[in-house]
């Protein structure tokens, strides 16, 4: 068995693993990534869109947000549609200044890979059997298989961060004893297209309609992203591309008309909708960050900004552990991890209940979300509230 040594060894190569490996990078901190995809499939894999301005400073910082810059699209508010007409929140002027950045996150994904193989950092594409041993000792160690059936390496490191989403190895490493899991699940998901078309608007919106919720997002000039609320167990077999935009044009029409431009679909699936988090974020030398640790429903666009936010702490942890030799910050990870966590998983919660159509809900019920939907749009208050949520609560370390 091959046995290489690092300081930090990272699973899973997605946003949080990555921002990860460069916040290092730039502190002296030497990490090696392993991924069970190909490079292909975790640049070409459809996911979130909105990027907060903490996110975007933090790429900034890093040097990798060169391209965000120019082909991202920022944006001073959103709409919020209902009873067939819109409510723009500026979310500019509520903030004092913050913008919504909408650039996808396969394209933050291609930047930071291609930049962290330019600074000659180690990403292991297309890995198999990864496990971790020892993760309550001094010495953790990963293993894996490379091409898949390669002979068995083995990375000795001093710490390991589980960056490995939902159904990852890492969170598993936690003995279940200890692990308490919080979960909610919804009785919707979403159907999601990219569309080749012009921009039907300038800034998103989301529609609470009758028939469910419907987004309208973007991506590029020429091509366009929008979902649909469907049954959490319906199959995209169901949905033609008729009925996509049949449904479409009912849940985003205005009263004054609203002109939605068609355009080939070129790719659709259904996503279910969860609320989790795992509580606690670490385990001896183990720590999770991003979705390993806690999921949101995408109606916040909270998820891709949530694991950006944990590196950044754990990042804190590292290097007051490195360069003054203080394990205290590490310690607490969890706590102030959470702190901001279920603060996000609040809002993707709200936001959630706010715009979908629950079939169970009683008229009664129905009645009391239009009136929170009004509220929110027509008091300073609700609507300061609700923009400095969207745009990104800051971090707070202590
Ligand atoms: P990821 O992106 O899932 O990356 C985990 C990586 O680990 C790899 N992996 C393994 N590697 C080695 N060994 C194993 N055994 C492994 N098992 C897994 C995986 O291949 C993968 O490459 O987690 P990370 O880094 O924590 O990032 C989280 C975000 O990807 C996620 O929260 C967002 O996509 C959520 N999300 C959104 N977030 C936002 O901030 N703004 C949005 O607008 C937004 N919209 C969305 C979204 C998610 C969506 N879907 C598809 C669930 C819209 C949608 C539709
Ligand atoms: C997206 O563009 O993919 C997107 C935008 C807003 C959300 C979720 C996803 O809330």
């Amino acid at each position: 068995m091959g046995i290489t040594r690092t300081q930090v060894a990272i699973i899973g190569a997605g946003p949080a693993g990555l921002l990860l490996a460069h916040q290092l990078h730039q502190i002296g901190i030497e990490s090696v990534i392993v991924e069970s995809r190909t490079r292909e499939e975790i640049e070409g894999t459809i996911r979130a869109g909105v990027l907060e301005q903490g996110t975007v400073d933090l790429m900034n910082r890093l040097g990798v947000g060169d391209r965000m810059m120019k082909e991202g699209h920022f944006h001073e508010g959103f709409e919020l549609r209902f009873n067939g007409k819109g409510h723009r929140i500026n979310a500019h002027e509520l903030t004092q200044g913050k913008y919504i950045t909408v650039y996808a996150q396969h394209e933050v994904i291609k930047d930071l890979v291609a930049a962290r193989l330019r600074q000659g950092g180690t990403i292991h594409f297309n890995v198999g059997d990864v496990s971790l041993h020892d993760v309550d000792g001094s010495s953790p160690k990963i293993r894996f298989r490379p091409d898949k059936d390669g002979e068995l390496q083995e990375i000795h490191c001093d710490f390991i961060a589980g960056c490995d989403g939902f159904h990852g190895p890492s969170r598993p490493a936690i003995p279940q004893s200890i692990r308490t899991e919080y979960q909610k699940l919804y009785p919707f998901g979403w159907l999601g297209i990219l569309t080749e078309a012009p921009p039907s608007a300038l800034e998103l919106i989301y529609a609470n309609h009758d028939r469910g919720f419907a987004l309208l997002s973007t991506r590029s000039p020429q091509i366009q992203r929008l979902y649909l609320q469907v049954d959490a167990k319906d199959d995209i077999a169901n949905w033609s591309d008729d009925r996509i935009w049949s449904e479409l044009h009912t849940r985003l029409e205005t009263r004054e008309g609203f002109n939605l431009i068609e355009g080939p679909i070129f790719q659709k699936g259904i996503v279910s909708m969860r609320s989790f988090v795992c509580d606690p974020m670490q385990y001896g030398r183990l720590f999770l960050a991003g979705d390993a640790a806690h999921i949101v429903p995408p109606t916040g666009a909270k998820g891709l900004n949530l694991a950006a936010a944990d590196t950044q702490f754990l990042v804190r942890g590292l290097e007051a552990y490195y360069k003054q030799g203080r394990p205290d910050l590490l310690e607490r990870y969890t706590e102030v991890c959470l702190r901001r966590v279920w603060k996000a998983e609040r809002f993707s919660m709200f936001m959630t209940n706010l715009l979908h159509r629950n079939f169970d809900h009683s008229p009664f019920e129905r009645q009391i979300q239009l009136a929170e939907l009004d509220y929110v749009t027509s008091s300073r208050a609700a609507s300061v509230s609700l923009a400095e949520n969207y745009v990104g609560l800051p971090m707070q370390y202590d």
